[in-house]
């Protein structure tokens, strides 16, 4: 009998995790995850997958460990011996890695070595494989339009230039020690699970107040940044994919469509038929809704970076070529999920109260 393949993921509570271990459940893969210590609970988004530990054949296994923690991850890695390691641990939040940009150095850098580090120490070179989840913010002060796998890095933030270590990590085990590891170089990809300080969320999250008259006013930060936004679901897949070729690549998952974060909260207003004008530019720009006295939605300078990344846009042809990667999601089936589901959500949660 075929034996179920092993999948170990760093980062398992995150949107991406979710995504990834009913994508790989799906395919009857064993998955094991690593979870930190919280003093609250950390695991809403994959409590529809738990396990209880006293069920025979598991098929879903959680860990306590720290990426952080060289410790834990080699002794998790030894215990599990898997057959593939999703990276997807990481301080995600640009805005938060200047003021964290020593831990997130640790985590997003160091991190990802640590991993390929245990591949190498246990001798699991021909047995594991190994992702590590990049990020389209390498490229933050662009120097082509679209970015593609050649196009060179210019990070902007702690945040990036943490991934960029990571990035040339993962190659520099490959070269030196023949290890199945390959770079995704996804753009921005968001959905319902996303967390609530990442733009698409905090939009969707505070239009939808708004409407319901839970909410009064949403503060934004640069509303003229533009991002090449897709769908979670879809770029997970692109992750597997990469895992199952014959060679490690590096590939860059993108819609090649770009919006600004302007035009974000137009779509969703509509979405929400909220008939809407905006007053003023930039830091003074505000936007008004027909039926609501006050403005719904205003600058606030904190909301800026020290350094911004103004646009991305990114081409992923050698992912629709090699790896056959589709997309289901365009910008407008995205918003329409978002929004129901957080309207959904919203409601349910007035009926408890
Ligand atoms: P996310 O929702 O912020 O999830 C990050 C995950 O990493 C969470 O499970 C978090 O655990 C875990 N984590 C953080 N620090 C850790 C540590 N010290 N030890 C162990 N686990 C730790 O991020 P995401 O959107 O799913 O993104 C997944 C990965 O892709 C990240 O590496 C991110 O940088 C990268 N990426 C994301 C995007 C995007 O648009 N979403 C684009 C490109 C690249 P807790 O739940 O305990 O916090
Ligand atoms: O949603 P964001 O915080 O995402 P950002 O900075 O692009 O990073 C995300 O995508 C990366 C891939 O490119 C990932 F690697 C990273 O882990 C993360 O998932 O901000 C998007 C844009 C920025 O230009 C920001 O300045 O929206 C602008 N923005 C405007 N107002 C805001 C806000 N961002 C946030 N978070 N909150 C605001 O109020």
């Amino acid at each position: 009998m075929k034996r179920n393949k092993k999948a170990l993921i760093f980062g398992i509570t995150g949107q991406d995790g979710s995504y990834l271990s009913e994508l790989l459940l799906k395919k009857n893969y064993v998955v094991h995850g690593v979870i930190r210590r919280s003093s609250s609970f950390n695991t809403s988004r994959i409590n529809h997958l738990y396990q209880d530990p006293h069920i025979n054949n598991r098929k879903f296994i959680l860990h306590y460990g720290d990426i952080t923690d060289s410790i834990s991850v080699s002794s998790i890695i030894k215990k599990i011996l898997p057959d593939e390691i999703y990276n997807l641990a990481a301080q995600s939040h640009v805005a938060v890695s200047f003021e964290v940009p020593e831990y997130t150095a640790n985590a997003d850098a160091i991190g990802s070595l640590r991993i390929l580090e245990a591949i190498r120490f246990h001798n699991l070179q021909n047995k594991t494989k190994f992702y590590q989840a990049g990020t389209s913010e390498m490229y933050g002060k662009v120097i082509e339009v679209p970015q593609k796998e050649t196009t060179p890095f210019y990070p902007r933030s702690p945040y990036g230039v943490a991934k960029v270590y990571a990035h040339w990590i993962t190659i520099n085990y490959r070269e030196a020690y023949d290890i199945f590891a390959c770079n995704g170089i996804l753009f921005n990809h968001e959905s319902s699970r996303r967390g609530g300080t990442f733009v698409t969320k905090k939009i969707v999250n505070a239009l939808c107040k708004i409407k319901l008259d839970l909410q009064k006013t949403l503060y934004l930060g640069n509303l003229e940044a533009k991002r090449d936004w897709g769908h979670a679901k879809d770029y997970v897949v692109a992750m597997w994919k990469m895992m199952q070729q014959k060679k490690p690549k590096d590939y860059v998952i993108a819609t090649g469509k770009q919006y600004t974060v302007k035009q974000f909260v137009n779509l969703v207003l509509k979405e929400l038929k909220m008939e809407y004008s905006w007053k003023g530019t930039g830091i003074n720009s505000k936007c008004f809704v027909k039926g609501f006295k006050n403005k719904i939605v205003s600058v606030d300078k904190n909301y800026f970076r020290p350094l911004e990344v103004d646009t991305l846009l990114g081409n992923s042809s050698k992912a629709k070529r090699e790896l056959k990667w589709k997309i289901n999601y365009n910008i407008k089936s995205l918003i329409k999920e978002m929004v129901s589901e957080e309207l959904s959500s919203l409601k349910n949660d007035k009926k408890i109260r």
